[in-house]
Formats: structure tokens, sequence, C-alpha cells
């Protein structure tokens, strides 16, 4: 059998430095990017690694992993097969008054809405072992033979991966880390890691990994409140990023290393102006919260009514919809 690298799961392979999976002899655990990683923090940045074709049996589970701040997918998402399980990751980088019963039946709502099939729903911290054992009791006893974890990159599957089977595989803020299928058999269970998939319009489309890996949350989140009380606010989201001109009170869920400066209406409207920029407006009339979330580092919670503009650029992801941390 090839051998595989104990990192990202990637074949390893002798013959070809610049190309995935190159180890100098073969009696090496990591690949030259897992061992770069992990030693001095760089990535090696290869193409995106195709998403495996992954053929499911009737009785396999299927778990989708989000994290809280890509709480967005759950529009997206689709349940084809038969037993799905839905983990809310990230619990913990949720400012502690955080209600998570809130939280949770806003979930199940949305779930209801969009008539999408999950025998249950947890909200986990993997990074804080926090409903690790409780998410481990209940696959035991509903003797799922095979368990596949399934999400965007960065969801922390592996992560919860490594609780569950006792492994050591690379969990890494690194958009892509894992490049392989991995599986293991583990106390009458199969588990399954799985290739995260990559939206279009995230951080890593506009930053290298050591420009992104602290503008991510990934501690205790500190809301930002923005008060608005006539008039416009403008907020510059690290230095051109992002721009936002709100009417109406504003809260940011960000990483406290991402810069957020206030700014005119007129200065956001000079710095995005361009081809390359697009601008959102978004208008709601109700007296509810929404949240937006921007890329995969932000969410922004305004109170409605609002009108809000958000600058970026071109291609970069942007969403609304009804607040699920109220
Ligand atoms: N704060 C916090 N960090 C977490 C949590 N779960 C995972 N992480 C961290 O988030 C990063 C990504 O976790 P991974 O498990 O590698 O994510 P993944 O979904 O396997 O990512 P890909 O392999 O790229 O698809 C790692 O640095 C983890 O330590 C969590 O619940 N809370
Ligand atoms: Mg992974």
């Amino acid at each position: 059998m090839k051998k595989k690298c104990a990192g990202c799961g990637i074949v390893l392979q002798t013959n070809f430095m610049e190309k995935e999976g190159y180890v100098s002899n073969l009696e090496k655990d990591y690949c030259l990017a897992c061992y770069k990683l992990m030693h001095y923090g760089k990535d090696i940045n290869y193409d995106q690694t195709s998403l495996l074709e992954l053929v499911f049996r009737d009785t396999d589970l299927l778990v989708y992993v989000i994290n809280i701040m890509n709480i967005d997918y759950l529009l997206k998402i689709e349940t084809k097969e038969k037993y799905n399980l839905l983990i809310i990751n990230f619990i913990d980088i949720l400012p502690a008054s955080t209600s998570l019963e809130n939280i949770l039946s806003n979930v199940n709502l949305l779930i209801k809405r969009r008539h999408l099939n999950f025998l249950k729903v947890f909200l986990v911290s993997a990074g804080k072992n926090y409903m690790v054992d409780e998410l481990k009791d209940y696959l035991k006893a509903r003797n799922f033979e095979r368990v596949y974890f399934l999400g965007l990159v960065n969801s922390g599957k592996t992560t919860i991966f490594n609780l569950l089977t006792n492994s050591n595989y690379l969990e890494n803020p690194k958009r892509g880390m894992t490049r392989n299928l991995i599986v293991k058999d583990y106390e009458y269970i199969t588990y399954f890691d799985t290739i995260g998939i990559k939206e279009s319009g995230y951080i890593d489309e506009v930053f290298e990994f050591n420009e992104y890996k602290d503008i991510i949350p990934r501690n205790q989140i500190k809301p930002t409140v923005f008060q608005v009380k006539t008039g416009n606010k403008g907020i510059l989201f690290q230095d051109g990023l992002i721009g936002i001109v709100t009417n109406s009170n504003t809260v940011i869920y960000a990483s406290s290393y991402l810069k957020l400066n206030s700014r005119s209406s007129e200065n956001l409207e000079k710095i995005f102006e361009g081809e390359e920029y697009k601008k959102i407006e978004f208008v709601k009339k109700e007296r509810k919260k929404y949240q937006i979330t921007l890329l995969d580092i932000a969410i922004m919670i305004v109170d409605g009514p609002f009108i809000v503009s958000v600058m970026c650029k071109k291609g970069l992801h942007v969403s609304l919809m009804e607040e699920i941390f109220r």
C-alpha cells in the first residue's frame, strides 16, 4: 500500500519536489508541505486538490461540520442521503453572553424551512473539547458503521475526527489542510475525514496564509459595537478589504486582529470605486435583526429597519440572513 502523509493524508512521493506529497525518502512520515507548516508555520500552496467522488451506502452517516462563522452555509447545504447529522463547531469563539439555546432553536427553524434532513444538531467546540463526548456516545448508541465528516475548509473536521478516533492528523487554519480521504476504524466505527470544500470568495482568495491566519476568528470574539444615531456610519475593514455604510446600529463579530476603522461614506466610496469592486445594498424594513456574513472572517448584526451597503472586490462572498445569534 502507498504510504500517506501523517499530516494531510496525501500519498507520499519522492520524485518531484515541487509537487504535493514530496519526501526525500519514504521513511519520513510528513510530506514537505506539512513539515514546513509544522516547523516554520510556512505554507506551500499547491493547486486545490480535486474533491474525491464519494460513494455512500444507505446506512452511512454523513456529518456536516459547519464553523459558526460560516453559518450562512446552511442556506446552501443539501441533504441528499438518508442519515445526516449537523455539527456547528467553533462555539467557543462566541462571546460568553451568547445563548446557545437560541442558536439551536434558530438553526432548527432554518433547517425546517429549508426541509433539510438532519437527525440532530450538535453545538460543539472541538477546540475546547466541548460536547465531543456526547457526540461520540450518540454515534455509538445509534450503531452507525461508517461516519463521514463533510464541510467547508477550516470547519474543524479533522479536529473532530482526531478526537473521536484518537488520531493525530494535522489540524490547521490553513484552508485545505487535509488533502486526501483519511480513513480509520475505531471502536467498531469506520470514520472518514474528507477534503474540505472551498467556497469561492473567502479570505484565502485575497490573502496568503501568513496574512490571513491571524484575522480569521479563532479565539473568543469581543464584538465591536457601532452606534448610529443619525445619518450613516462608514466602517473600513483591514485597510481596504471591505467597506460598510450602515444607517442602523451594527455589531461586528470578528477577530481582534481584523482592523476596523470609522470612515466617512464619501471616503469609502472613493476607496472602492473602479471596475474591480462591487457594491451590494441590503434594505430591510422590518424591526428585526439580520446578520451579514463577510467572506469567512466577519459577521455583522444589524438592527432593522436598515440600509446597508457592502463594498469589496468582485467575487468576494457576502450574504444576508436572519440573525442566528439572537
Ligand atoms: N477555537 C476553535 N478552534 C478550532 C475548533 N475546531 C477546530 N479548530 C481549529 O481550527 C483550525 C482548523 O481545524 P481543522 O480540523 O484542520 O479543519 P478542517 O475542517 O479539517 O479543515 P480542512 O482540512 O482545511 O478542510 C485548526 O487550527 C483547529 O485547531 C473549535 O471548535 N474552536
Ligand atoms: Mg482537515
